[in-house]
C-alpha cells in the first residue's frame, strides 16, 4: 500500500481510518518496511501503569531499512550532501552505497572495541558526515546512541555520560562555528575527569586543533577506520529494543534521558517525513537543525534516509560568512524542501531582504518550521520572501518525547494559516483539557494539549527512571500523555500552539528548565537565591530573565553579572546565559515557600499594571521593591 497522502480528502480519509482502526492503519504502513520477523500484535498500551509497546515481537534493524532495502533502487543516489562551515571548502557527497560502506566499517570499529548490543555510546560531535555515520553504526550493532549537542558544557556532558553509564565517547578535535573554532576534545577531557564508565574515546580529525591523546583511551577515527573490514551484518533488534537516548530539559530537576525504541520510531519518522514534506524521489531536502536535537535525529537522519531521500547536512551557522549563507546553499544544491526554526528566520529577517534577493531560490517547493511558535510576522516574511508566495509552510509541532511530527499541515494538501500547526497527523488524537482535566469539546477552545492514544514513536521511558516518566507526562491528566504545551483549537478546528504552560523556557528553539538555570546561578558563592523566568524576545522567541539575591558587599553589579553569566555558561553551556540579571533584595513567595513566578514573569514582560492576586504572598512588599529596582535601571 502506498502511504502517501495526496489530497485533502485523502488526508481526512486516512485520518478517519487511523482513528477507527489504528491496528489496521499502522499495520499497513509498517508493511512498507523490512522486518526480519513480523510483529504479532500492533500495539499494547496502558497509560496508567505506563507500558507502551508497538509492533510486538517484530524483529528488524533500522539500518537494514536504510541500506540493504534501498541499495538496489538507490545505490548511487546521494544519501548525504555535506556542506562545510567555510563556503570555500569542498563539500562531500555520499551515495547510499558509499554511506553504507562507511557505516559498516565504523560498526566494525565499535565491535572491535567491545561495544555490544545495548551499550551506550555518547556522541559529542560537530555537524560532519562522521556524526551521521556514527549514529547509524551504533544502530547497526544495536548500541544505544546518546548525542549531546556540542554546545553543552563539560559539566552537562559529564552528567549525561554518568546518567546513562556510557562506555564510549565519539568526538572531534575541534568544531568550526562561523569564524570560531571550538576545542571540543578539550571539553570531553574535562568531562571525563568526572566519569569512570568510559574506556575509549574516538576522535575525528576535523580542525587540526592540537589535542592531547591519552594512551590506551583515545583513538583517531581515521586510523581505526583504515584497519577494519567493510562488511558488517546488522544485529537483529526487537521492535522495543532501545534505539537511542536523548536528554531534554523539563520543568524540574536534571535533564531527562528520553528513550526511543526501534520499530515504532522507524515506522513513524519515515511516514511523517514522506507525507509532511511531500518528498519526491530526486528532491534535495535540507533541515538546518543540529543532530544534537531531536529534529536532527528524526528529520536529518532517520526519516529522510529511511525514505531514500537526499538529505543535506550543514556544518555552519546562518550568518557566516554573511546573512545570505542559507540562500546561497539552497541555490548551490537546488534544495526543494527547507526546514528551519523561527529563531533563524527572525534573525535573518533583521538583515533585510538584500541577502535574500541575491539568490534565486527557484528550486524551493516546501518550507518548514519547527521548535517554537512562529509569529505571524516571521511566517509572512518566510512565505513571501523565501517561498515567494508559492511554497506552502509546514509549521510542525512536536517534541523530543513524541519522536516525530504530531500536528502539521501536509505540504500542498492542508490549507495553511499563519502561526497554526493546523491538523493532527493520521494516528494522532489530540485532546484539550482544562486545568481540572475536563475535556474541552468542540471548536474555539483553549487549554492543555494532551494526546489520548499512543503513536509509534512516542517516549517509552526516561532512562533509569520510569517513575519520573510516568509522573512527568502521564500523571497530571490520568490516561493521557500531557505535552506541557498550551493550545487553542479555533473555529475551523485548527490547532495553534500557545507555548509552554510549565516552567520550561524555549530560547531560540532550545528547551531549558528554569530550575536548571537557577541551579547553575546558585553555584556562584555570593548568590543566596535566584528565580528564572522567560520573557518575550524579538529574535530568540524567549529570553532568560534571572532575579538574583546576592551578597553585594564590596562588589559591583557589573562584575557579579559577568561572573554569574560565566558560571551558567560553564555549568550548562552558552545557550543558557541569562539575557537579563536583576539583583533583588528578596523574591515573592507564597506562604508555603513557593516562588510566585507568575508575578516575576509579568515584571519581566514589563506588564505591571495588573499583577493579579498577591494576597497569598508571604511578603507582598517585595513586589514593589522589585518593580522599583527595574525602573531605576
Ligand atoms: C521538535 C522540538 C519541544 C517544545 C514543544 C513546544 C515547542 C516545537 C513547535 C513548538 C510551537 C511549533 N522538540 N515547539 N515545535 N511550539 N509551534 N511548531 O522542538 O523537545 O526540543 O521542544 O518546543 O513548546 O513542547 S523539543
Amino acid at each position: 500500500m502506498s502511504s502517501k497522502i495526496e489530497t485533502l480528502s485523502g488526508y481526512f480519509h486516512d485520518y478517519q481510518k487511523s482513528i477507527v482502526n489504528p491496528h489496521r492503519f499502522w499495520s499497513r504502513i509498517a508493511e512498507n518496511s523490512h522486518w526480519r520477523e513480523k510483529w504479532t500484535k500492533v500495539v499494547e498500551h496502558d497509560f496508567k501503569k505506563l507500558s507502551i509497546k508497538w509492533f510486538i515481537d517484530g524483529k528488524l534493524n533500522i539500518t537494514e531499512n536504510i541500506f540493504e532495502k534501498n541499495l538496489f533502487i538507490f545505490g548511487d543516489k546521494p544519501a548525504i550532501i555535506w556542506e562545510a562551515n567555510d563556503p570555500n571548502e569542498k563539500g562531500v557527497t555520499l551515495s547510499y552505497r558509499e554511506l553504507f560502506i562507511e557505516v559498516c566499517k565504523f560498526s566494525n570499529v565499535l565491535l572491535k572495541h567491545g561495544i555490544k548490543k545495548g551499550d551506550r555510546v555518547i556522541l559529542y560531535m560537530p555537524m560532519i558526515p562522521e556524526a551521521a555515520i556514527a549514529m547509524l553504526a551504533c544502530a547497526r550493532i544495536g548500541a544505544v546512541h546518546s548525542i549531546v549537542f556540542a554546545g553543552f558544557s563539560a559539566q552537562s556532558l559529564a552528567e549525561r555520560i554518568n546518567d546513562c553509564d556510557a562506555k564510549m565517547v565519539l568526538t572531534s578535535d575541534g568544531n568550526y562555528r562561523g569564524a570560531k573554532v571550538i576545542p571540543v576534545k578539550d571539553v570531553v577531557d574535562e568531562a571525563l575527569k568526572q566519569c569512570s564508565s568510559v574506556n575509549k574515546v574516538i576522535v575525528v580529525k576535523r580542525t587540526k586543533t592540537e589535542v592531547t591523546m591519552k594512551a590506551h583511551q583515545d583513538l583517531w577515527w581515521h586510523e581505526e577506520i583504515s584497519e577494519v573490514s567493510d562488511v558488517n551484518i546488522a544485529e537483529t533488534m526487537d521492535s522495543e529494543d532501545l534505539l537511542f537516548i536523548l536528554y531534554t530539559s523539563g520543568s524540574t530537576g536534571k535533564p531527562k534521558g528520553v528513550v526511543h525504541t526501534t520499530g515504532g520510531y522507524m515506522v513513524y519518522t519515515k511516514y511523517t517525513f514522506e507525507n509532511v514534506f511531500q518528498y519526491s524521489q530526486g528532491d534535495v531536502y535540507w533541515c538546518t537543525a543540529d543532530i544534537g536535537w531531536i529534529t536532527g535525529h528524526s528529520y536529518i537522519i532517520y526519516g529522510p534516509l529511511l525514505a531514500g531521500a537526499t538529505t543535506l547536512m550543514f556544518e555552519g551557522i546562518p550568518t557566516y560568512p554573511d546573512a545570505g549563507r542559507f540562500w546561497e546553499i539552497v541555490d548551490k544544491y537546488k534544495v526543494n524542501q527547507f526546514y528551519t526554526a523561527p529563531t533563524a528566520i527572525r534573525a535573518l529577517q533583521t538583515h533585510g531582504i538584500e541577502p535574500v534577493l541575491k539568490h534565486s531560490l527557484a528550486s524551493l517547493k516546501v518550507l518548514g518550521s519547527v521548535g517554537e511558535p512562529i509569529n505571524e510576522e516571521a511566517w509572512h516574511w518566510y512565505h513571501d520572501h523565501i517561498g515567494k508566495g508559492r511554497c506552502p509552510i509546514v509549521d510542525t509541532w512536536w517534541q523530543t518525547e513524541t519522536g516525530g511530527i504530531m500536528l502539521s499541515p501536509i505540504a500542498g494538501v492542508t490549507p495553511t494559516k499563519p502561526a497554526y500547526a493546523t491538523l493532527p497527523m493520521p494516528g494522532i488524537l489530540p485532546v484539550i483539557l482544562d486545568n481540572d482535566g475536563v475535556e474541552l469539546i468542540g471548536n474555539s477552545v483553549e487549554g492543555n494539549l494532551c494526546i489520548q492514544f499512543p503513536w509509534p514513536s512516542m517516549i517509552r521511558t526516561i532512562y533509569g527512571d520510569h517513575k519520573r516518566c510516568f509522573e512527568t507526562y502521564f500523571s497530571q491528566f490520568p490516561g493521557y500523555y500531557f505535552s506541557g504545551d498550551g493550545v487553542k483549537r479555533d473555529e475551523d478546528g485548527y490547532y495553534r500552539i500557545l507555548g509552554r504552560v510549565d516552567d520550561v523556557i524555549n530560547v531560540s528553539g532550545h528547551r531549558l528548565g528554569t530550575a536548571e538555570v537557577e541551579n547553575a546561578i546558585n553555584e556562584h558563592p555570593l548568590v543566596v537565591e535566584s528565580a528564572v523566568v522567560g520573557f518575550a524576545h524579538d529574535i530568540k522567541g524567549q529570553g532568560i530573565y534571572a532575579y538574583v539575591i546576592c551578597d553585594m558587599t564590596n562588589r559591583s553589579e557589573a562584575s557579579l553579572n559577568l561572573e554569574i553569566r560565566e558560571m551558567v555558561s560553564n555549568m550548562i553551556g552558552p545557550l543558557a546565559k541569562p539575557d537579563i540579571i536583576q539583583f533583588v533584595p528578596d523574591l515573592p513567595k507564597t506562604r508555603s515557600g513557593k516562588i510566585m513566578r507568575r508575578i516575576l514573569r509579568k515584571i519581566a514582560e514589563n506588564d505591571t499594571s495588573n499583577l493579579g492576586d498577591t494576597s497569598t504572598l508571604l511578603n507582598p512588599e517585595v513586589v514593589d521593591a522589585i518593580i522599583k529596582s527595574v525602573n531605576k535601571k
